[in-house]
Protein backbone atom coordinates (compact mmCIF):
# COMPACT_ATOMS: atom_id res chain seq x y z
CA UNK A 1 0.00 0.00 0.00
CA UNK A 2 1.41 3.12 -0.77
CA UNK A 3 1.86 5.93 1.72
CA UNK A 4 0.30 9.35 1.21
CA UNK A 5 1.59 12.52 2.59
CA UNK A 6 1.63 16.50 1.50
CA UNK A 7 5.25 17.43 0.95
CA UNK A 8 5.12 18.42 -3.07
CA UNK A 9 8.67 17.42 -4.60
CA UNK A 10 9.27 18.44 -8.44
CA UNK A 11 11.86 17.17 -10.10
CA UNK A 12 13.08 18.62 -13.51
CA UNK A 13 14.85 16.52 -15.80
CA UNK A 14 12.65 13.11 -16.24
CA UNK A 15 16.19 11.04 -17.50
CA UNK A 16 18.29 8.13 -16.33
CA UNK A 17 18.54 10.14 -12.96
CA UNK A 18 15.59 12.32 -12.27
CA UNK A 19 12.77 9.65 -13.46
CA UNK A 20 13.66 6.71 -10.77
CA UNK A 21 14.50 9.47 -8.33
CA UNK A 22 10.77 10.92 -8.87
CA UNK A 23 9.49 7.33 -8.66
CA UNK A 24 11.52 7.15 -5.19
CA UNK A 25 9.95 10.08 -3.86
CA UNK A 26 6.67 9.14 -5.06
CA UNK A 27 6.61 5.42 -3.26
CA UNK A 28 8.16 7.20 -0.31
CA UNK A 29 4.93 9.27 -0.21
CA UNK A 30 6.15 12.44 -1.63
CA UNK A 31 3.18 13.79 -4.12
CA UNK A 32 6.05 14.75 -7.21
CA UNK A 33 5.88 16.29 -10.24
CA UNK A 34 8.04 15.38 -13.39
CA UNK A 35 8.61 17.87 -16.08
CA UNK A 36 10.74 17.27 -19.39
CA UNK A 37 11.00 19.40 -22.27
CA UNK A 38 9.97 16.26 -24.29
CA UNK A 39 5.82 16.06 -24.99
CA UNK A 40 6.84 12.92 -25.44
CA UNK A 41 8.01 11.91 -22.49
CA UNK A 42 5.71 13.44 -20.47
CA UNK A 43 3.07 11.33 -22.22
CA UNK A 44 4.80 7.93 -21.83
CA UNK A 45 5.17 8.66 -18.15
CA UNK A 46 1.47 10.02 -17.59
CA UNK A 47 0.11 6.78 -18.95
CA UNK A 48 2.46 4.98 -16.34
CA UNK A 49 5.10 3.81 -19.19
CA UNK A 50 8.93 4.53 -18.96
CA UNK A 51 11.30 5.59 -21.75
CA UNK A 52 14.24 4.59 -20.07
CA UNK A 53 15.35 0.93 -19.40
CA UNK A 54 16.44 0.27 -16.11
CA UNK A 55 16.13 -3.09 -14.00
CA UNK A 56 12.06 -2.57 -11.74
CA UNK A 57 11.84 0.64 -13.16
CA UNK A 58 8.34 0.44 -15.50
CA UNK A 59 6.83 -1.55 -12.43
CA UNK A 60 7.02 0.92 -9.94
CA UNK A 61 6.55 4.26 -12.36
CA UNK A 62 3.01 2.40 -12.94
CA UNK A 63 2.25 1.89 -9.63
CA UNK A 64 3.00 5.37 -8.63
CA UNK A 65 1.59 6.87 -11.62
CA UNK A 66 -1.85 4.51 -10.71
CA UNK A 67 -1.76 5.94 -7.22
CA UNK A 68 -1.95 9.51 -8.55
CA UNK A 69 0.98 10.15 -6.44
CA UNK A 70 3.49 11.21 -9.80
CA UNK A 71 2.36 13.06 -12.97
CA UNK A 72 4.31 14.38 -15.64
CA UNK A 73 4.47 18.02 -17.35
CA UNK A 74 6.34 20.44 -19.62
CA UNK A 75 5.79 23.18 -16.93
CA UNK A 76 7.47 23.67 -13.44
CA UNK A 77 4.54 24.15 -11.12
CA UNK A 78 4.67 25.40 -7.50
CA UNK A 79 6.49 22.87 -4.70
CA UNK A 80 8.12 22.69 -1.89
CA UNK A 81 11.40 20.93 -2.99
CA UNK A 82 12.76 21.15 -6.30
CA UNK A 83 15.33 18.67 -7.37
CA UNK A 84 17.17 19.61 -10.99
CA UNK A 85 18.82 16.76 -12.67
CA UNK A 86 18.91 17.79 -16.28
CA UNK A 87 22.01 17.12 -18.56
CA UNK A 88 25.61 18.68 -18.22
CA UNK A 89 27.09 17.91 -21.22
CA UNK A 90 30.57 19.83 -23.13
CA UNK A 91 30.43 23.14 -25.20
CA UNK A 92 30.86 22.49 -29.02
CA UNK A 93 33.96 24.27 -28.37
CA UNK A 94 36.06 20.68 -28.99
CA UNK A 95 37.69 22.44 -25.36
CA UNK A 96 35.37 19.92 -23.00
CA UNK A 97 34.18 23.06 -21.51
CA UNK A 98 31.51 22.00 -19.24
CA UNK A 99 28.24 23.35 -20.23
CA UNK A 100 25.40 24.44 -17.27
CA UNK A 101 23.55 26.31 -20.01
CA UNK A 102 20.72 23.64 -19.09
CA UNK A 103 21.02 23.65 -15.62
CA UNK A 104 20.41 27.37 -15.57
CA UNK A 105 17.39 27.23 -17.74
CA UNK A 106 15.90 24.74 -15.46
CA UNK A 107 16.65 27.35 -12.47
CA UNK A 108 15.12 30.19 -14.48
CA UNK A 109 11.89 28.49 -15.00
CA UNK A 110 11.83 27.19 -10.64
CA UNK A 111 12.60 30.82 -10.28
CA UNK A 112 9.61 31.33 -11.51
CA UNK A 113 7.47 29.53 -8.87
CA UNK A 114 9.77 29.89 -6.14
CA UNK A 115 8.26 30.77 -2.37
CA UNK A 116 9.87 31.57 1.02
CA UNK A 117 10.08 28.34 2.71
CA UNK A 118 11.48 25.92 -0.61
CA UNK A 119 14.36 23.70 -1.15
CA UNK A 120 15.86 23.57 -4.30
CA UNK A 121 18.51 20.83 -4.97
CA UNK A 122 21.05 20.36 -7.70
CA UNK A 123 21.86 16.75 -8.70
CA UNK A 124 22.96 17.00 -12.37
CA UNK A 125 26.97 16.26 -12.39
CA UNK A 126 28.50 19.88 -12.35
CA UNK A 127 31.51 21.97 -12.18
CA UNK A 128 32.75 23.30 -9.09
CA UNK A 129 30.97 26.77 -8.06
CA UNK A 130 27.58 25.79 -10.31
CA UNK A 131 25.60 25.68 -6.89
CA UNK A 132 25.97 29.55 -6.77
CA UNK A 133 25.70 30.11 -9.79
CA UNK A 134 22.26 28.67 -9.86
CA UNK A 135 21.27 30.37 -6.73
CA UNK A 136 22.55 33.68 -8.50
CA UNK A 137 19.91 32.96 -11.15
CA UNK A 138 17.02 33.13 -8.13
CA UNK A 139 18.72 36.18 -7.01
CA UNK A 140 18.47 37.92 -10.17
CA UNK A 141 14.42 36.63 -11.13
CA UNK A 142 13.60 36.95 -7.53
CA UNK A 143 14.98 40.13 -5.60
CA UNK A 144 11.88 39.96 -3.23
CA UNK A 145 13.68 36.58 -1.40
CA UNK A 146 16.75 36.25 0.26
CA UNK A 147 18.75 33.99 -0.88
CA UNK A 148 21.57 32.05 1.00
CA UNK A 149 24.79 33.90 1.21
CA UNK A 150 23.70 36.40 -0.03
CA UNK A 151 21.97 38.20 2.72
CA UNK A 152 22.31 38.72 6.41
CA UNK A 153 20.01 36.28 8.48
CA UNK A 154 17.90 33.83 7.77
CA UNK A 155 17.23 33.25 4.03
CA UNK A 156 13.60 32.50 2.31
CA UNK A 157 15.09 29.10 0.24
CA UNK A 158 17.16 26.53 0.71
CA UNK A 159 19.38 25.58 -1.96
CA UNK A 160 21.87 22.82 -1.68
CA UNK A 161 23.98 20.05 -4.02
CA UNK A 162 23.74 16.54 -3.49
CA UNK A 163 24.61 14.24 -6.59
CA UNK A 164 23.79 10.79 -7.25
CA UNK A 165 26.14 8.33 -7.66
CA UNK A 166 23.55 5.08 -9.05
CA UNK A 167 25.12 2.60 -11.25
CA UNK A 168 22.68 1.58 -13.95
CA UNK A 169 21.11 -1.73 -13.68
CA UNK A 170 21.13 -0.95 -10.59
CA UNK A 171 19.35 2.50 -9.78
CA UNK A 172 16.37 1.81 -7.95
CA UNK A 173 18.29 -0.20 -4.97
CA UNK A 174 21.49 1.77 -5.21
CA UNK A 175 19.08 5.16 -5.18
CA UNK A 176 18.22 3.70 -2.08
CA UNK A 177 21.37 2.49 -0.11
CA UNK A 178 24.18 4.32 -1.43
CA UNK A 179 25.61 6.88 1.04
CA UNK A 180 24.65 10.73 0.14
CA UNK A 181 27.00 13.85 0.12
CA UNK A 182 24.66 17.07 0.67
CA UNK A 183 26.46 20.37 0.25
CA UNK A 184 24.59 23.34 1.35
CA UNK A 185 25.21 26.80 0.13
CA UNK A 186 24.78 27.29 3.80
CA UNK A 187 24.82 24.58 6.82
CA UNK A 188 21.05 25.15 7.69
CA UNK A 189 20.63 24.68 3.41
CA UNK A 190 22.23 21.55 3.98
CA UNK A 191 20.31 20.45 7.37
CA UNK A 192 16.98 21.17 4.83
CA UNK A 193 18.07 19.22 2.17
CA UNK A 194 19.15 16.44 4.53
CA UNK A 195 15.57 16.01 5.80
CA UNK A 196 14.05 16.08 2.32
CA UNK A 197 16.98 12.91 1.26
CA UNK A 198 16.15 11.12 5.20
CA UNK A 199 12.36 10.33 3.74
CA UNK A 200 13.76 8.03 1.23
CA UNK A 201 17.49 7.37 1.30
CA UNK A 202 18.51 4.49 3.81
CA UNK A 203 22.26 4.92 3.13
CA UNK A 204 23.86 7.70 5.28
CA UNK A 205 23.46 11.31 4.52
CA UNK A 206 26.76 13.25 5.13
CA UNK A 207 26.71 17.22 5.04
CA UNK A 208 29.06 19.46 3.89
CA UNK A 209 29.11 22.26 1.61
CA UNK A 210 28.29 23.07 -1.86
CA UNK A 211 31.29 23.43 -3.76
CA UNK A 212 32.94 20.17 -1.56
CA UNK A 213 29.95 18.29 -2.74
CA UNK A 214 30.22 19.43 -6.36
CA UNK A 215 34.21 18.17 -6.42
CA UNK A 216 33.63 14.62 -4.13
CA UNK A 217 31.16 13.42 -7.22
CA UNK A 218 33.82 14.61 -10.03
CA UNK A 219 36.24 13.10 -7.84
CA UNK A 220 34.54 9.64 -7.38
CA UNK A 221 34.29 8.96 -11.63
CA UNK A 222 37.87 10.56 -12.18
CA UNK A 223 39.68 8.40 -9.48
CA UNK A 224 37.68 5.36 -11.33
CA UNK A 225 38.75 6.77 -14.90
CA UNK A 226 42.42 6.93 -13.56
CA UNK A 227 42.15 3.43 -12.57
CA UNK A 228 40.72 1.90 -15.71
CA UNK A 229 43.57 3.54 -17.52
CA UNK A 230 45.93 2.53 -15.77
CA UNK A 231 44.40 -0.96 -16.43
CA UNK A 232 44.15 0.23 -20.12
CA UNK A 233 48.15 1.13 -20.46
CA UNK A 234 48.85 -1.79 -19.53
CA UNK A 235 46.68 -3.73 -21.70
CA UNK A 236 48.75 -1.74 -25.03
CA UNK A 237 52.20 -2.46 -22.81
CA UNK A 238 51.09 -6.32 -22.65
CA UNK A 239 49.97 -6.26 -26.15
CA UNK A 240 53.07 -4.86 -27.45
CA UNK A 241 54.95 -7.52 -25.11
CA UNK A 242 53.01 -10.40 -26.40
CA UNK A 243 51.73 -10.94 -22.35
CA UNK A 244 48.67 -11.89 -21.23
CA UNK A 245 47.58 -8.50 -19.93
CA UNK A 246 44.61 -10.79 -17.75
CA UNK A 247 47.65 -13.23 -16.07
CA UNK A 248 49.03 -10.54 -15.15
CA UNK A 249 46.35 -8.50 -13.77
CA UNK A 250 44.95 -11.67 -11.95
CA UNK A 251 48.48 -12.40 -10.51
CA UNK A 252 49.07 -8.77 -9.34
CA UNK A 253 45.43 -8.53 -7.54
CA UNK A 254 46.51 -11.85 -5.67
CA UNK A 255 48.82 -8.49 -3.19
CA UNK A 256 46.76 -7.62 -0.26
CA UNK A 257 46.59 -3.55 -1.80
CA UNK A 258 46.71 -4.28 -5.17
CA UNK A 259 43.50 -4.04 -7.06
CA UNK A 260 44.03 -3.10 -10.85
CA UNK A 261 40.83 -2.99 -12.99
CA UNK A 262 40.21 -4.56 -15.88
CA UNK A 263 41.37 -2.85 -19.36
CA UNK A 264 38.17 -2.68 -21.90
CA UNK A 265 38.01 -1.24 -25.70
CA UNK A 266 37.70 2.33 -23.32
CA UNK A 267 35.76 3.85 -21.27
CA UNK A 268 31.93 4.60 -22.34
CA UNK A 269 28.74 5.99 -20.91
CA UNK A 270 27.70 9.56 -20.22
CA UNK A 271 29.99 10.18 -16.59
CA UNK A 272 33.05 8.51 -16.59
CA UNK A 273 34.07 9.49 -20.08
CA UNK A 274 32.77 13.45 -19.23
CA UNK A 275 33.30 14.40 -15.68
CA UNK A 276 36.90 14.13 -15.64
CA UNK A 277 37.25 17.36 -17.65
CA UNK A 278 35.01 19.16 -15.59
CA UNK A 279 38.03 19.06 -12.93
CA UNK A 280 40.95 19.52 -15.77
CA UNK A 281 39.13 22.44 -17.04
CA UNK A 282 38.57 23.97 -13.93
CA UNK A 283 42.38 23.48 -12.94
CA UNK A 284 44.04 23.11 -16.03
CA UNK A 285 47.61 23.20 -15.08
CA UNK A 286 47.34 20.80 -12.05
CA UNK A 287 44.75 18.01 -13.42
CA UNK A 288 47.55 16.57 -15.25
CA UNK A 289 47.19 12.72 -14.52
CA UNK A 290 43.75 13.17 -14.68
CA UNK A 291 43.94 14.60 -18.19
CA UNK A 292 46.16 11.53 -18.77
CA UNK A 293 44.00 9.07 -17.88
CA UNK A 294 40.90 10.35 -20.10
CA UNK A 295 43.59 10.33 -23.06
CA UNK A 296 44.93 7.12 -22.73
CA UNK A 297 41.32 5.79 -22.12
CA UNK A 298 39.93 7.24 -25.34
CA UNK A 299 43.60 6.47 -27.20
CA UNK A 300 42.65 3.00 -26.13
CA UNK A 301 40.10 2.79 -28.37
CA UNK A 302 41.64 4.02 -31.43
CA UNK A 303 44.61 0.90 -30.47
CA UNK A 304 41.54 -1.62 -30.61
CA UNK A 305 40.46 -0.55 -33.84
CA UNK A 306 43.94 -0.51 -35.58
CA UNK A 307 44.62 -4.16 -34.34
CA UNK A 308 40.96 -5.31 -35.25
CA UNK A 309 41.98 -3.65 -38.60
CA UNK A 310 44.96 -5.41 -38.52
CA UNK A 311 42.99 -9.24 -38.13
CA UNK A 312 41.14 -8.00 -41.16
CA UNK A 313 43.12 -7.44 -43.16
CA UNK A 314 44.96 -10.40 -42.61
CA UNK A 315 42.01 -12.89 -42.92
CA UNK A 316 40.54 -10.80 -45.81
CA UNK A 317 37.48 -13.80 -46.38
CA UNK A 318 36.35 -13.65 -42.86
CA UNK A 319 33.47 -11.89 -41.83
CA UNK A 320 33.65 -9.71 -38.65
CA UNK A 321 30.95 -10.26 -35.73
CA UNK A 322 31.52 -7.08 -33.81
CA UNK A 323 29.94 -8.61 -30.30
CA UNK A 324 28.52 -5.67 -28.46
CA UNK A 325 28.02 -1.86 -28.82
CA UNK A 326 26.32 -1.09 -25.11
CA UNK A 327 29.17 0.96 -22.94
CA UNK A 328 29.45 -1.91 -20.67
CA UNK A 329 27.79 -5.24 -19.50
CA UNK A 330 24.07 -5.75 -19.97
CA UNK A 331 22.53 -2.62 -20.72
CA UNK A 332 21.35 -0.56 -23.57
CA UNK A 333 22.64 2.79 -23.50
CA UNK A 334 24.95 3.41 -26.18
CA UNK A 335 26.24 6.61 -25.29
CA UNK A 336 29.72 7.62 -25.56
CA UNK A 337 30.25 3.85 -26.50
CA UNK A 338 33.96 2.86 -27.36
CA UNK A 339 31.99 -0.67 -28.64
CA UNK A 340 29.85 1.52 -30.77
CA UNK A 341 32.81 3.78 -32.23
CA UNK A 342 34.84 0.65 -32.92
CA UNK A 343 31.92 -1.32 -34.71
CA UNK A 344 30.65 1.82 -36.47
CA UNK A 345 34.25 2.64 -37.47
CA UNK A 346 34.60 -0.99 -39.19
CA UNK A 347 31.01 -1.04 -41.08
CA UNK A 348 32.39 2.07 -43.16
CA UNK A 349 35.51 0.31 -44.17
CA UNK A 350 34.67 -3.41 -44.27
CA UNK A 351 31.22 -3.14 -45.57
CA UNK A 352 28.77 -6.07 -45.71
CA UNK A 353 31.90 -7.99 -43.94
CA UNK A 354 30.71 -6.52 -40.52
CA UNK A 355 27.79 -8.61 -38.78
CA UNK A 356 27.09 -6.54 -35.49
CA UNK A 357 25.39 -8.62 -32.31
CA UNK A 358 23.53 -6.47 -29.90
CA UNK A 359 21.21 -8.04 -27.84
CA UNK A 360 20.25 -4.99 -26.32
CA UNK A 361 18.53 -3.60 -29.27
CA UNK A 362 15.84 -4.59 -32.42
CA UNK A 363 18.07 -2.39 -35.50
CA UNK A 364 21.24 -0.89 -35.59
CA UNK A 365 21.54 2.74 -34.44
CA UNK A 366 21.27 5.39 -36.62
CA UNK A 367 25.49 5.38 -36.37
CA UNK A 368 25.48 2.70 -39.32
CA UNK A 369 23.29 4.32 -41.47
CA UNK A 370 25.03 4.29 -45.47
CA UNK A 371 26.69 1.11 -44.19
CA UNK A 372 26.13 -2.41 -45.43
CA UNK A 373 26.82 -3.60 -41.77
CA UNK A 374 24.29 -6.14 -40.39
CA UNK A 375 22.36 -6.90 -37.11
CA UNK A 376 22.09 -10.55 -36.48
CA UNK A 377 21.70 -12.84 -33.65
CA UNK A 378 24.76 -14.53 -31.85
CA UNK A 379 24.09 -18.36 -33.30
CA UNK A 380 24.41 -16.82 -37.13
CA UNK A 381 27.83 -14.64 -35.96
CA UNK A 382 29.32 -17.76 -34.52
CA UNK A 383 28.10 -19.36 -38.39
CA UNK A 384 28.97 -17.14 -40.22
CA UNK A 385 32.19 -15.29 -39.07
CA UNK A 386 35.42 -16.16 -39.01
CA UNK A 387 36.87 -13.33 -36.87
CA UNK A 388 35.34 -12.38 -33.33
CA UNK A 389 35.83 -9.11 -31.79
CA UNK A 390 34.21 -9.13 -28.58
CA UNK A 391 33.60 -5.61 -27.41
CA UNK A 392 30.89 -5.85 -24.84
CA UNK A 393 31.06 -7.88 -21.91
CA UNK A 394 27.19 -9.31 -21.86
CA UNK A 395 26.09 -12.22 -19.95
CA UNK A 396 25.23 -13.65 -23.05
CA UNK A 397 29.01 -13.68 -24.96
CA UNK A 398 30.55 -14.84 -21.67
CA UNK A 399 28.49 -18.38 -21.89
CA UNK A 400 29.48 -19.30 -24.89
CA UNK A 401 31.97 -22.01 -24.50
CA UNK A 402 35.16 -22.62 -26.64
CA UNK A 403 34.16 -24.90 -28.89
CA UNK A 404 31.45 -22.89 -30.55
CA UNK A 405 34.08 -20.44 -31.20
CA UNK A 406 35.41 -22.76 -33.20
CA UNK A 407 38.59 -22.08 -35.88
CA UNK A 408 37.47 -18.56 -35.56
CA UNK A 409 40.26 -15.69 -35.21
CA UNK A 410 39.36 -14.17 -31.58
CA UNK A 411 39.73 -10.51 -30.31
CA UNK A 412 38.52 -10.65 -26.52
CA UNK A 413 38.97 -6.91 -25.70
CA UNK A 414 37.43 -7.68 -22.11
CA UNK A 415 38.83 -10.60 -21.60
CA UNK A 416 35.72 -13.11 -20.94
CA UNK A 417 37.15 -16.13 -22.51
CA UNK A 418 40.86 -15.82 -21.75
N1 LIG B 1 35.17 -0.05 -17.28
C1 LIG B 1 36.33 -0.69 -17.67
N2 LIG B 1 37.02 -1.42 -16.74
C2 LIG B 1 36.59 -1.56 -15.46
C3 LIG B 1 35.40 -0.89 -15.07
C4 LIG B 1 34.71 -0.14 -16.00
O1 LIG B 1 36.76 -0.60 -18.83
O2 LIG B 1 37.25 -2.26 -14.69
C5 LIG B 1 34.44 0.76 -18.27
C6 LIG B 1 33.02 0.23 -18.56
O3 LIG B 1 33.05 -0.78 -19.51
C7 LIG B 1 32.34 1.48 -19.06
C8 LIG B 1 33.00 2.59 -18.25
O4 LIG B 1 34.20 2.04 -17.72
O5 LIG B 1 32.63 1.70 -20.42
C9 LIG B 1 32.17 3.12 -17.11
O6 LIG B 1 31.49 2.07 -16.45
P1 LIG B 1 31.35 2.00 -14.86
O7 LIG B 1 30.60 0.77 -14.52
O8 LIG B 1 32.67 2.14 -14.22
O9 LIG B 1 30.56 3.31 -14.46
P2 LIG B 1 29.19 4.03 -14.96
O10 LIG B 1 29.56 5.08 -15.95
O11 LIG B 1 28.14 3.07 -15.31
O12 LIG B 1 28.75 4.70 -13.56
C10 LIG B 1 29.67 5.56 -12.90
C11 LIG B 1 29.75 5.13 -11.43
N3 LIG B 1 30.86 5.84 -10.78
C12 LIG B 1 31.81 5.18 -10.07
O13 LIG B 1 31.83 3.98 -9.97
C13 LIG B 1 32.83 6.04 -9.40
C14 LIG B 1 28.42 5.42 -10.74
O14 LIG B 1 28.51 5.14 -9.36
C15 LIG B 1 28.03 6.90 -10.95
O15 LIG B 1 26.77 7.18 -10.34
C16 LIG B 1 27.90 7.13 -12.43
O16 LIG B 1 29.19 6.90 -13.03
C17 LIG B 1 27.44 8.55 -12.65
O17 LIG B 1 26.23 8.76 -12.91
O18 LIG B 1 28.24 9.47 -12.50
Amino acid sequence: MLKKTTLNASVIGLGYIGLPTSAVMARAGCKVQGVDVSEAVVETINRGEVHIEEVDLDGLVQAVVNDGLLTASLDVEPSDVFVIAVPTPFSNDGKHTPDISYILQAAEKVAGVLKKGDCVILESTSPVGTTEKMRDVFAEKRPDLAMPGLCEGTPDVSIAYCPERVLPGRILEELIHNDRSIGGITPRCARKALAFYKRFVKGECVVTDARSAEMTKLVENAFRDVNIAFANELSMIADKQALDVWEVIRLANRHPRVNVLQPGPGVGGHCIAVDPWFIVHGAPDEANIIRQARETNDGKMHHVLARAEAIADANPDAKIACLGLAFKANIDDFRESPALDIAVSLAKDYGNRVKVVEPYTSELPREFDGTNAELVDIDEALEDCGILLLLVDHDVFKAIPPEERGDAVVYDTRGVWS
